[in-house]
Formats: C-alpha cells, structure tokens, sequence
C-alpha cells in the first residue's frame, strides 16, 4: 500500500455511532481522508464530516470492494448492521447484513488490500449460564438473540482471521449507546436515548422496558473516545481478539427517570413492556472491563447525572432548531 496516510471508509456512517465517529476522525485526520456510505440518500450527508459520501448496500461485495480500491482506503470502520429489535424481526436478512460484510472485510485485509479494521460487536453475546453482574471478559457466551447469535459468530471470525492470517481486527462489546447527534434505531436499549426526546417533546415517557431492568449503558462521548483508544493502541498490546468487554454505566428505567425529575420535575415515566423486554432479560445488568483497561487505558468522562446533563442541554437545543 503506497499511502503513509491513514485513508479511512466508515460503513453505515450516518448511523448512531457513524455520525459521531466521522466528526471525529475528520478532525484527526483531515475531511479528505474520511470516506462513508451508507442505504441513506445522498441528500441525509449534506453537512457531514466526510471528503466523500456515496450510497451503497455494503452486502453489494462488488461495489464496497470497489470503492475500497478506487479511494486507496486504508481502515475500515464497519458499522453497518441491524441491531436487536429489527434482528428479531427479520433474522435471515440479520445474518446476511451482520455477517456477509464482515467476512468480506476480512478477506481483503487477509489480502493486503486494506491494513486495519474495526468492528462492533455488542453485550448481546452474553446469554444464560453466567452471573448477571460484573461479566468477565472470558465467560461462556450464549446469546439467545439473533444479534447476539450474529454477533457471537462476526468475534470468531474476527478472532480466526488474526489467528490464521494476522489481520488487524479489533472490537468492543458496545453497551447501549446514549446521543443526541443522531437517533438511535431498532435496539433494545434505545428506551434510553427516547427517554430524553420525550422528556423535553411531551414531559412523560412510556418506557418499552419495564422498571427494575438493569442494563450496561454508555454516553457516545466516552463509546467514540474508547474506539478510537482502541484503534491507537499497539497491536502487541491487545490480548483480546475477539471482541472487548466495555461496561460503561449501569442503570435501570426508573434510576435514569430520576436523574431527568432532578433536572426537569414535572417529568413522569410509565412502563408498557413489549418484546423487547425478553431481549433485555437475557443480557447481563453490568460488565466488566478490567481487561480492555489494562491493555490498552480504557477510561470514562460521564457518569449518569452528567450523561442526563449534556443529553438535556444538547437536545433541547437541536430540538428547538429543528
Ligand atoms: C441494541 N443498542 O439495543 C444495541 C446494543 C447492547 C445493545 O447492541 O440492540
């Protein structure tokens, strides 16, 4: 590969996660070696961080290797995917959007053509048969979810192709991630960013997932800033090659719906549980990442009452500007 520059491609860049990562990798290195795609119309990229957009279906193998060649990229930040809610609806379109990329990415870094990729996999690997607390890196995984089934498989693959072929794969085990930038969409733990929407539109929530249910959450800020740790690090430092543990904060419905009453009092929340309630109960209540902070300095700026701070100021904002 002739560049010395890092040329970057974000998959799925108009997404949660791809909004704010590509702000942020423009600042580090330059708006013209940022490249995304995504299903999104041309038009939704007006305004983003990027030297080029183009729409693509990246299970369209032909047109994402293409691209990958014409733009001389480098490292691939592959998010595209179908989270948890929409996986459950549509499993055989899940494992071909999940996996079918994935495994494509891998071959061209198995062939020299790019030299780095990173991948999200998710807290929805975890199932039954461990404790509910404090998860440890190496634990049995069995997720019961199609996401998480999907998931599971896209972490031995990323483990197998560094194993066999030294391909620098790298990944976190996300927890749900809380923004305001961009909504979330399809997941369990999007309760938790329409929370917010709803507090500042209509003063009261209806939450999907019922109160008493913990689960491991993250602010963007501190997601974007451990991925990009990650990605920094020597590669001879990273023990973990399957996928990250990464637990962030740990809250339920009614401990994040107090945070809100501090800030807002009138603020009421119910619970009217649907399907996603089963996805919730068969994932862990807290992780622990003792491993990703060894290797390579994992660390945190928010907390609960700062993440429901900045989510409020921020949103009433774009809110009242949209
Ligand atoms: C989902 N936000 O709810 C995603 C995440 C841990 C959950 O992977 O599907």
């Amino acid at each position: 590969m002739e560049l010395q520059t890092e040329r970057i491609l974000i998959t799925g860049v108009l997404g949660q996660i791809g909004t704010e990562l590509s702000s942020k990798l423009a600042e580090m290195y330059g708006k013209e070696n940022v490249f995304g795609v995504s299903l999104e119309d041309p038009s939704r990229a007006e305004g983003a961080a990027l030297g080029l957009y183009q729409q693509m279906d990246v299970t369209n193998t032909q047109a994402l290797n293409s691209f990958i060649e014409e733009h001389k990229i480098t490292t691939v930040y592959h998010l595209a995917s179908l989270l948890s809610g929409t996986s459950e609806k549509n499993p055989l379109m899940a494992w071909k959007i999940n996996l079918d990329p994935l495994l494509n990415l891998l071959e061209l870094a198995k062939d020299k053509k790019i030299a780095k990729i990173f991948w999200p996999s998710s807290i929805a690997v975890f199932g039954r048969g461990i404790p509910k607390d404090n998860v440890e890196q190496e634990v049995p995984l069995n997720p019961s979810t199609v996401y998480g089934i999907s998931k599971l498989a896209g972490e031995k693959w990323c483990e197998y192709y560094h194993n066999k072929y030294g391909v620098d794969v790298r990944s976190i085990r996300y927890p749900g991630l809380i923004s305001w930038k961009a909504p979330a969409g399809g997941g369990t733990t999007d309760y938790a960013v329409e929370i917010f929407y709803k507090a500042i539109e209509d003063g009261k929530y209806t939450s999907f997932i019922k109160e008493g249910t913990a689960m491991p959450m993250l602010y963007m800020d501190d997601a974007i800033n451990a991925t990009l740790q990650l990605m920094a690090a020597p590669s001879e430092n990273l023990s973990v090659r399957t996928s990250y543990n990464l637990g962030g904060l740990s809250f339920t419905p009614e401990e994040l719906a107090a945070e809100i009453k501090n800030i807002m009092p009138e603020f009421e929340i119910t619970y009217e549980p649907d399907f996603r309630q089963a996805i919730a109960d068969s994932w862990p209540s807290s992780i622990d990442d003792s491993v990703a902070k060894k290797d390579w300095g994992l660390k945190y700026e928010f907390n609960i009452t700062a993440m429901t701070k900045d989510m409020l100021v921020n949103l009433k904002k774009k809110l009242a500007s949209a």
